[in-house]
């Protein structure tokens, strides 16, 4: 997944043409523009999907599912399983980067428009935690299954037990181990994570967020990405979000339930998202210069925003037909 060599990249991967249209009613924006749009509608065309980073195959196949009738739920599970298998993703499923002691562990979440949700965390040797959270929602009383429990939940599950660590993997770890610093340096080119938000036909939205987490972590680290309200939120009544990013600050902000709480009081997903990545930066001693974190979101009415502290975050979003990746805009423009 390079970020750097694409902007708008427009993909012909997806079928079909978008064919169910919501017409929503603009009541909540300000006076202002009440006056302008008075008794306008805004059209969104639905189906949509967005993602996290450069990841249009993973959008492609959602939008193949919600093209075909399928529901928001299967389109995001099915489409961040393509992350998951892509094992040159280095931080998503097979070919994550492992913990300090060569372990590769994931996160992963997933949440519907009914508000059911399940996760997974510490979860090793299965390749699609997203679908391990998925049975975990559908098939237990639980929300929440980690370690050597969910594992073995996924296996009488029928999910196969393999190796995670790929040749690449190993080396880069092998390579990390030379220097071997004890707390993991986060940069600004080392979140991938995918997390998922669609819109179905009959306009309702979930989403699901999946992660090898942060490369070389501690042995038993979690981030945000498996907790509801910080990696990923669905409120079907007004949207949703995902956080991608140094999880610890995520966690910190519940940043996910932040964004769709403030698009509640009427804030659009864009102004929505900046806000929750000013509550981090804005923090005294706020130590933003050497992390990022970024936000995408969508509301009910199909409007979609993104926003990050660093350059080079990035929104895939395929609608209308059109599949493409949209730079965010960001905070640290110094
Ligand atoms: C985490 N939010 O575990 C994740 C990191 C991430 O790509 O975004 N990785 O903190």
């Amino acid at each position: 997944m390079k970020r750097r060599n694409f902007i708008k990249n427009a993909s012909l991967t997806g079928a079909g043409i978008a064919v169910g249209t919501a017409l929503v009613s603009c009541a909540e924006n300000t006076s202002k523009e009440k006056k302008a749009i008075a008794n306008s509608t805004i059209k969104a065309t639905l189906p949509l999907v967005i993602a996290t980073w450069h990841v249009i195959n993973a959008t492609a196949k959602a939008m193949e599912i919600l093209q075909a009738g399928g529901n928001a739920l299967d389109a995001v599970e099915q489409g961040c399983m393509v992350e998951e298998a892509n094992e040159k993703g280095q931080s998503v499923g097979k070919g994550g980067l492992p913990d300090r002691d060569g372990n590769v562990t994931l996160d992963a979440c997933i949440m519907d428009e009914h508000g059911n949700c399940g996760s997974v965390v510490y979860l090793q040797n299965i390749t699609h935690a997203v679908s391990v959270a998925r049975k975990v929602m559908e098939d237990t009383p639980h929300v929440m299954l980690a370690g050597e429990g969910a594992k073995q939940f996924a296996v009488s599950k029928g999910f196969k037990l393999e190796d995670l660590l790929t040749e690449a993997s190993t080396e880069a770890w092998e390579k990390w181990k030379v220097e071997a610093k004890y707390k993991p340096i986060i940069n600004i080119e080392n979140h991938d994570t995918i997390g998922m938000l669609a819109i179905d036909k009959n306009g309702d939205i979930s989403g699901a967020c999946t992660t090898s987490g942060l490369a070389y972590k501690m042995g038993g680290r979690v981030g945000d990405s498996p907790i509801i309200g910080s990696g990923l939120f669905v409120d079907n009544e007004i949207g949703g979000a995902v956080a991608t990013g140094l999880g610890e600050e995520v966690v910190k902000t519940v940043g996910s339930f932040l964004v769709v709480e403030l698009m509640r009081q009427g804030k659009t997903p864009q102004e929505a998202c900046e806000e929750a990545i000013s509550r981090i930066v804005n923090k005294p001693n706020s130590d933003y210069k050497n992390f990022q974190v970024g936000y995408i979101a969508v509301n009910k009415k199909g409007e979609t925003g993104s926003y990050s502290i660093h350059q080079w975050f990035s929104m895939t979003k395929f609608q209308d037909s059109v599949n493409e990746q949209i730079q965010s805009d960001y905070f640290n423009k110094s």
